[in-house]
């Protein structure tokens, strides 16, 4: 009996649906939309994540990747409204809303440039007067000063607003930041795209047609992106896949997204309060379906911050092969909302012990999944 052989007999569950999409992704078939939903209803746990971590063993080996990276989130005011964000604050209610200046900005910036990391992830709330030439400006005056600082920034919610109050196109929006110095786009505002929940939790932003139609344009100019999904709150199943079957087709076309990543609702100081946040087991199901589904999207990242650092660890025995990064405490959008990582920071050598501790090789990368260094091979010699 060969390697795939043996598998397909340890997942043999007298199931026959379960049994014939086992088969399937072993010899490497496409799995589709109503085996996804079947997974979801009938899968256990035990049974994901051994067909997730062949997958994901096949794509990366044991390698699991991060990268050493800051957040700027420049102000939380914002013109939108979406119901699951703890985050924001309206223009009418300032209490707890900041806004830096220019110089605040570029001050944070540069008080990263001996800090030994490799990328900023701007993003933030949507605000009217941080626009398309006050991005261009600063974009470039990042690049003056630290022309290899990878520049991940904002979401298409953003870009959305930023191209439509400038009067421009998507393309010649994305033209014009590309040559001020954007380098790739992180994969926020997605949410859920199905209509009937999208119009319940963020009724007034880009819609979920705008969203894929701005990545495929990044796309076809050259750039690479993430996904994301909000999962555990009002959708079910069913909207699930709808919106990781919306994004494989995408990504058939284009091949331009990096990572999928899906993001648990968390629960805290929000409009959706009332709704518990989803189990850990969902979580897990969550993470591994999406390994298995996506043939064709490289990595499936769990974003720590937002998880927890022992449940992202957990996930990496569930088809995930990325965390992020170092974010040296950068980021609140996740602390505002409730997660267990209130001033989220970890240090290389931190995160070179998670994953190691595993099982697995932690092996930092560029944004666009260089490998930089691959941790064991270096004897334990970490870098802070
Ligand atoms: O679009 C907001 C989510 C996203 C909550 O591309 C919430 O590498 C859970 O997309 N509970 C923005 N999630 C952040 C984002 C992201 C983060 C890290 C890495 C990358 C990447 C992208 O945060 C929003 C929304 O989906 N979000 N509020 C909440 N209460
Ligand atoms: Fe604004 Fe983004 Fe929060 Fe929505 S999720 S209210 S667009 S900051």
């Amino acid at each position: 009996m060969n390697h795939s052989e043996s598998l397909q007999s340890l997942l043999e569950t007298g199931d026959i649906r379960l049994d014939r999409i086992a088969e399937k992704v072993i010899e490497q078939k496409r799995i589709d939309d109503d085996e996804a939903l079947y997974m979801f209803e009938h899968a256990s746990v035990a049974w994901l994540g051994s067909l997730a971590n062949f997958v994901k063993h096949r794509w990366h080996g044991k390698k699991v990747f991060f990268n050493r990276n800051f957040h700027l989130e420049p102000t939380n005011l914002c013109v939108f409204d979406c119901k699951f964000c703890s985050y924001s604050r309206s223009f009418k209610e300032r209490p707890e809303a900041w806004e830096m200046t220019y110089d605040e900005m570029l001050n944070t910036v540069k008080s990263f440039k001996d800090k030994n990391v490799t990328e900023i992830h701007i993003v933030g709330g949507v605000h009217p007067k941080m626009n398309l030439p006050f991005y261009e400006k600063f974009f470039r005056d990042i690049k003056s000063f630290w022309p290899d600082l990878h520049i991940k920034a904002f979401t298409a919610v953003e870009y959305e607003y930023m191209f439509r109050k400038a009067k421009v196109s998507y393309e010649e929006g994305f033209r014009r930041l590309i040559d001020a110095g954007l380098d790739s786009i992180p994969g926020g505002g997605a949410e859920i795209f199905h209509p009937e929940i999208r119009q319940k939790i963020c009724a007034d932003k880009c819609t979920a047609e705008q969203w894929l139609a701005i990545h495929e344009t990044a796309h076809r100019l050259g750039l690479h992106s993430n996904a994301t999904m909000l999962y555990g709150h009002i959708e079910n199943y069913f909207h699930r896949v709808h919106h990781m079957s919306l994004l494989r087709h995408l990504q058939d076309q284009t091949g331009g997204f990096n990572c999928f990543i899906p993001l648990k609702f968390r629960n805290q100081n929000n409009e959706m309060s009332h709704i518990p946040e989803t189990t850990l087991i969902d979580d897990v199901k969550t993470y591994a379906i999406a390994r298995i589904y996506f043939d064709n999207i490289p990595h499936i990242k769990a974003y720590w911050p937002m998880l927890g650092r022992q449940s992202a660890q957990l996930l990496l025995s569930f088809g995930v092969d990325d965390i992020d990064g170092t974010i040296d405490d950068t980021t609140k959008i996740y602390s505002m909302a409730g997660s267990e990582e209130q001033h989220p920071a970890m240090s290389t050598t931190e995160i070179v012990q998670l994953i190691e501790s595993s099982g697995y090789e932690a092996v930092e990368r560029d944004s666009l999944y260089h490998e930089i260094l691959n941790y064991s091979h270096q004897n334990n010699e970490f870098v802070s």
